[in-house]
């Protein structure tokens, strides 16, 4: 018994090491605006044997997993001593999330657990549910962690066991180890979700980015991408809240949308990442979008390409909650590579890469959404038009269009 035991280690430790040192490759062709990757980041899979296996023999005869990790999503990104680090959502088989880093030398494969996850403090009213943080390196010095903070509703009705709160907890850290909580944001919404802080400051102000809510799912009369300034964080209280960039009906965020990780300031504005959600008879469908803020008025939005930028494709489209794309963390590196991280269906961890000129041409060369069906085939005509030119002064190029002109 001793000796099956010893050799159901043995496999189990080989083939989690060939997970966490498999190579990753570029997808080949792409779209010219970012270039996806073969294999997710990480995994369930990729939660150490540590986590999950009581290793003693004495007490684990059958080396049964004791604590299963169900998904491992959503991470926040920040690269600190020329590591690439993600603050991963990691979900137990009892539904509850919770934080842990992963680290890479090169942010596209070989990503591997820190040997705990975060025991993050917590404040006079615990927390049932935490997830989706958001890290900013603020210009005041500290690492924020902005995060949901999910409660039971205390006003659920009577066998109502779904009912619940989301407010935006927040903490700090200089390590990624160590965390400092704060009291949690006040906002004039009951609820709020995707809560992101800017990295500088705002008129002397802390600046967040917010996501009003109705109800626990539904935003309702409120959503959009909120904007708020708090004078400590310490104390975070967004007294006023303004929708910077709202929902908009039979767009990809007609339902809702929310701020994805800090934006990046660029020489052009601030590039911001962000979900939208459309409703489809085979419900939510979530994808993300590119959009571009002024440098002077962080509030205005100066270019917003039409539609989606990443969209789940094939395994990314499948797992606990089908057909969702999700990101809340990027990694700019000093040679202008963005390192893109996103979560797939609330299941796995993907990585995509660009560079800062190239989503800078998407995002303010990509068209407007102009909102109707005839506004879209303009733009397919002024780009046929403009074609046709260059195919005149290049008469060798071969193009597959056929049929009267
Ligand atoms: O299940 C899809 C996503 O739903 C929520 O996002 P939002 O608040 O925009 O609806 C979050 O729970 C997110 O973690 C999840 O991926």
């Amino acid at each position: 018994m001793e000796n099956l035991f010893q050799k159901r280690l043995e496999a189990l430790e080989k083939s989690y090491t060939d997970l966490i040192t498999r190579k990753n490759e570029k997808l080949p062709l792409g779209n010219g605006v970012i270039e996806r990757y073969k294999y997710p980041v990480l995994t369930a899979q990729h939660a150490p044997l540590l986590w999950r296996y009581d290793l003693d023999y004495a007490t684990n005869p059958y080396l049964m997993e004791r604590f299963g990790i169900n998904a491992t999503f959503n991470a926040g990104a920040i690269q600190l001593n020329g590591k690439y680090l993600l603050v991963v959502r990691v979900e137990g088989l009892d539904r509850k999330s919770f934080f842990a880093v992963a680290e890479s030398e090169n942010g596209v494969d070989n990503f591997r657990f820190w040997e705990r996850p975060i025991t993050m403090p917590e404040t006079e009213e615990p927390d049932v549910n935490i997830y989706d943080m958001r890290l900013t390196q603020h210009e005041d010095g500290w690492i924020y962690g902005l995060f949901c903070t999910e409660r039971k509703d205390p006003n659920a009705g009577p066998g109502d066991e779904s009912a619940a709160v989301a407010q935006c907890g927040i903490a700090r850290t200089y390590d990624l180890v160590i965390w400092e909580r704060l009291p949690d944001l006040k906002t004039p919404s009951p609820q709020q979700r995707n809560v992101v802080l800017h990295p500088e400051f705002v008129a002397g102000k802390y600046a967040l980015y917010t996501r009003p809510q109705d109800s626990f799912i539904e935003a309702g009369t409120r959503g959009g991408i909120g904007y708020g300034l708090v004078e400590s964080m310490e104390h975070a209280v967004v007294a006023e809240e303004l929708i910077m960039d709202e929902k908009h009906y039979h767009t990809v965020y007609e339902v809702k949308n929310g701020q994805g990780p800090a934006p990046l300031k660029t020489e052009k504005g601030w590039l911001h990442l962000a979900h939208g959600v459309r409703n489809t008879a085979a419900g939510l469908r979530y994808v993300l979008y590119l959009f571009m803020t002024d440098l002077a008025d962080i509030t205005r939005v100066i270019y917003k390409p039409a539609g989606y930028f990443i969209a789940p494709e094939g395994e990314e489209r499948i797992g606990d909650v089908s057909n969702v794309v999700f990101a809340n963390g990027w990694i700019l590196d000093e040679d202008g590579t963005v390192f893109i991280y996103y979560g797939s269906s609330d299941t796995r961890m993907h990585v995509a890469t660009s560079t800062v000129d190239k989503l800078l041409d998407y995002v303010t060369n990509t068209p407007a959404d102009g909102f109707r069906s005839a506004a879209s085939v303009e733009t397919v005509n002024r780009i046929i038009d403009r074609n046709l030119v260059v195919l005149k002064r290049k008469p060798a190029l071969v193009t597959t269009a056929m049929g009267p002109s």
